[in-house]
C-alpha cells in the first residue's frame, strides 16, 4: 500500500490553479501502510490512556472538588494543552441518574491536582426526589406528540439540569426526517413529576455549505490492491451515497489517481471536494491548534456526498459529515468553509459540546463559522481565497450573495451585529452574528479594510474603534476558550469571561491579544464581566 498525491482536475476553475503535483506541503504521506497507521493508532492509545488514568481517579478528584458522595463523574475527554495542562470533561450523575447540563471541565495537572474547574449550572446540583410519578409510555407519548416522530431509540430518566430549579425529567430520544430531508434525531424532556413537556433539542447540526469550488488541488489518496482510493492516511474518506439517504456509501475509487472534471458531470467531483475539505480540515486542527482531528485521537472522519435528491444543506450527524447536492442537483454542498464548519461541529460537540439551542447554539454556529473559516485562510487557495464569508461559493441564496458576513453579520438581513439579551431566541444561525462579529473584529479591526483582495466594513456596537490582533491569535484564543473554559449551556457572558482569562493564559495580561479580545467583546455589547486584560 502507497501513497501518493492526487490532483483533481476542476475544469472550468483550473485556470489559476497552479498547484504543482506531488509537491504540496499537503499531507506528509508516509511510503507505507503500517508505518502511516502507527502514528494514528498510537495516538488513539495514547487518547484512550489518559482518558483511563483520569476516569480511575474521577472520585478522588469528586471529592477534591467538594461534591456529594452521592454524585459520581464520568470522563468524557481529555485535552492537553501546551502548557502540558489536562482539561478533564466529566458528565455527572446522581444516584445513578445521569444529570443533564451538569457537565463540568476541571484543569488538573498531571498529578491530579485541581487548579482551576467551570461547571456548567452550578457545583450543587440536587432534586427531591428521585422516581418518577409519570410513566415512560405516557412520556414517550408527549414526545411524539410534540416532534411528530415515532421511532425512538431510548427513553431515559435524568436530572434535567440545564436551566431553572433541577428536577427528574424523562428523556426521550426520537430519529425521523425535517422538511427539507435533513435526517433529524431529536432528545426531548418530559417532567416526570408533572408530564410537562420541558423542552425539544435537534441533534443534527446542518450548515449549508458546495466545490467545483478550489481548482485544482492535491489530495493524499491510497493505492490499494491495483485501485486508488479517495482516503488519506488518517481515515478521512470520502464516499457517493447515489441519492440514498442512509448507509454508509460506497467508497470513490478510481483507476488513475485524476479525479472529477470540476463538475456535476462527473460524480467523482463532489468527492473530490469533501475530501479536500476533510484533509484540509484535519491539517488546519493538527497544524494550527494542535488537535489530532475531531476526536483528538489521531482519526480521520467519513464524508458522504451525492445525498437525497435536491438537498440544499450539508449536516454533522455526531460520525461522520453528509453533503447534498444542492437544487437540480446542480451545486453540491462542498465548499471548504462549509466542510471546516460542518467538522467543526464534531469538535465542539467533543469539546465544550454546546446545546444547539438559545445562546448556546449560537455560539456553537459562530464557532463552527469561525473555523471553516480559518481553515479556509488555512488552505490558501488562490481560486477560493480566504474570506470572512460563509458560503460565498455555494450560491444557496441564488443570487451570488454569501450566506453568511462576519465583518458586519446583519448584512445577511437575519443575524445581528451586537449582543442583546434577547439574542437566544433567534435560529442558531442568526444568534452566531454577534459572535462571529466578534471573530472579525478581534482579528482585523474595525472599519473599512480589504485582506485577499476582499472588501469589509467591520462597524462596532459602542462605537469604540477596535485594533485587530491577527486572525492567527484569535483563533487560537477561541479554540482555548471552547476547549477549556465553555460547557454545554455557556452564551455570551461566559464567552467572554473564557476568551478574557484564555487571551492572558496564551499571551498574558494587557497583551495586545487580549486587549483585541476585551474589546471586541465591548464592541459587540457583550457587558462587562469579573475579568479583564489587567486584572
Ligand atoms: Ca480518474
Ligand atoms: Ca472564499
Ligand atoms: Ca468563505
Ligand atoms: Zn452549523
Amino acid at each position: 500500500m502507497s501513497f501518493r498525491p492526487a490532483v483533481a482536475v476542476a475544469g472550468a476553475l483550473t485556470a489559476c490553479a497552479a498547484l504543482a503535483m506531488g509537491s504540496a506541503g499537503a499531507i506528509a504521506a508516509p511510503a507505507a501502510g503500517p508505518a502511516g497507521a502507527a502514528p494514528a493508532a498510537a495516538a488513539v492509545a495514547a487518547a484512550d490512556g489518559l482518558r483511563g488514568q483520569e476516569q480511575a481517579r474521577a472520585a478522588a478528584t469528586g471529592r477534591a472538588l467538594g461534591l456529594g458522595s452521592s454524585e459520581s463523574l464520568t470522563v468524557r475527554s481529555v485535552l492537553v494543552d501546551e502548557f502540558g495542562q489536562r482539561h478533564v470533561r466529566y458528565e455527572r450523575s446522581l444516584d445513578g441518574l445521569r444529570v443533564v447540563g451538569g457537565d463540568l471541565v476541571a484543569a488538573l495537572t498531571s498529578a491530579g491536582a485541581v487548579t482551576d474547574v467551570h461547571y456548567n449550572r452550578a457545583k450543587d446540583i440536587a432534586v427531591a426526589r428521585r422516581s418518577a410519578d409519570v410513566s415512560a409510555g405516557a412520556a414517550r407519548a408527549t414526545a411524539a406528540a410534540a416532534t411528530g416522530q415515532r421511532g425512538q431509540s431510548a427513553t431515559e430518566l435524568v436530572v434535567y439540569a440545564v436551566e431553572g430549579t433541577p428536577r427528574l425529567a424523562w428523556e426521550v430520544r426520537t430519529d425521523g426526517i425535517q422538511a427539507d430531508q435533513t435526517p433529524s434525531r431529536r432528545a426531548t424532556y418530559v417532567d416526570a413529576s408533572t408530564g410537562e413537556l420541558i423542552e425539544s433539542i435537534e441533534q443534527i447540526v446542518t450548515g449549508t455549505g458546495n466545490s467545483q469550488y478550489s481548482g485544482t488541488v492535491t489530495l493524499a489518496t491510497i493505492s490499494s490492491g491495483g485501485v486508488f482510493q479517495l482516503k488519506d492516511a488518517h481515515g478521512n474518506y470520502a464516499t457517493d451515497l447515489n441519492g440514498a439517504t442512509s448507509g454508509t456509501g460506497t467508497l470513490f475509487t478510481d483507476a488513475d489517481d485524476v479525479w472529477g472534471n470540476g463538475s456535476t458531470s462527473n460524480r467523482q467531483t463532489a468527492g473530490v471536494d469533501a475530501e479536500y475539505g476533510a484533509e484540509q480540515t484535519y491539517a488546519f486542527y493538527a497544524t494550527v491548534l494542535g488537535r489530532a482531528g475531531i476526536w483528538n485521537n489521531g482519526t480521520g472522519a467519513r464524508s458522504r456526498v451525492h445525498y437525497g435528491n435536491g438537498y440544499n444543506n450539508a449536516f454533522w450527524d455526531g460520525t461522520q459529515m453528509t453533503y447534498g447536492d444542492g437544487t437540480g442537483n446542480a451545486k453540491p454542498l462542498t465548499s471548504i468553509d462549509v466542510a471546516g464548519h460542518e467538522m467543526s461541529h464534531g469538535v465542539t460537540s467533543n469539546t465544550a459540546n454546546l446545546a444547539y439551542r438559545k445562546e448556546s447554539g449560537g455560539l456553537n454556529e459562530a464557532t463552527s463559522d469561525i473555523f471553516g473559516t480559518a481553515v479556509e485562510f488555512f488552505a490558501a487557495n488562490s481560486v477560493d481565497v480566504g474570506d470572512y464569508f460563509i458560503g460565498e461559493k455555494i450560491d444557496l441564496r441564488g443570487n451570488g450573495t454569501p450566506l453568511r458576513y462576519m465583518d458586519q453579520p446583519s448584512k445577511d438581513g437575519s443575524s445581528p451585529n451586537c449582543y442583546s439579551s434577547t439574542v437566544g431566541r433567534l435560529d442558531v444561525h442568526y444568534s452566531s452574528g454577534p459572535l462571529n462579529h466578534w471573530f472579525f473584529l478581534a482579528s482585523e479591526g474595525s472599519g473599512a479594510r480589504t485582506v485577499n483582495g476582499v472588501a469589509y466594513n467591520s462597524p462596532t456596537c459602542n462605537g469604540v474603534a477596535v485594533t485587530g490582533a491577527g486572525r492567527d491569535a484569535a483563533t487560537k484564543i477561541w479554540y482555548r476558550t471552547l476547549t477549556t473554559k465553555l460547557t454545554s449551556s455557556s452564551g455570551y457572558a461566559a464567552a467572554r469571561e473564557g476568551a478574557i482569562r484564555s487571551a492572558k493564559e496564551l499571551y498574558g495580561q494587557n497583551s495586545a491579544q487580549c486587549l483585541a479580545t476585551e474589546s471586541a467583546f465591548s464592541a459587540i455589547s457583550v457587558p462587562k464581566g469579573t475579568q479583564t486584560c489587567a486584572n
